[in-house]
């Protein structure tokens, strides 16, 4: 059994956030997301998502692709968390490409392109407009 494991904020949920979680679904049996808290995005942003916490994790739980969650608090935990979620396989967007090689030594670790033209970032400036 492979056990995949990957992370993100997944505000405002769109079709390049069901696309990866997908793809990454399809590496393993058993797909684990860490979704980022509230407070490591305003850490990270210094701005809070639209979507708190407790309604990004329950729309990321709610898909078919998606067996497990869990919040994120750190991005300095990657390690433990790869651990403690028995990960065979870490799997990130390439806009994160060669930031988690580090972990090559705990499991395998897999960058998936990003879906071209689509961000939450452009969404929140498109509903603005
Ligand atoms: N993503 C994608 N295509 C897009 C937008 C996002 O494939 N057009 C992917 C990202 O590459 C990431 C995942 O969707 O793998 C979640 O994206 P974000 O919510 O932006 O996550 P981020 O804020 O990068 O948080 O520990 C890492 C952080 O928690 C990642």
């Amino acid at each position: 059994m492979k056990r995949v494991l990957t992370f993100g904020t997944f505000d405002v949920f769109h079709i390049g956030h069901l696309s990866i979680l997908e793809r990454a679904a399809s590496l393993g049996d058993h797909l684990i997301v860490g979704v980022s808290t509230d407070q490591l995005n305003f850490s990270k942003k210094n701005r809070y998502p639209v979507y708190p916490e407790d309604e990004r994790a329950a729309i990321v739980g709610a898909l078919r692709c998606v067996d497990e969650v869990f919040y994120e608090e750190s991005l300095e935990f990657k390690g433990d968390y790869i651990r403690q979620y028995r990960a065979n396989i870490l799997v990130m967007g390439d806009d994160w490409l060669g930031r988690f090689d580090e972990f090559e030594n705990l499991c395998e670790v897999v960058y998936l392109p990003r879906t071209p033209a689509i961000s939450t970032t452009a969404l929140i400036e498109k509903i603005r407009r």
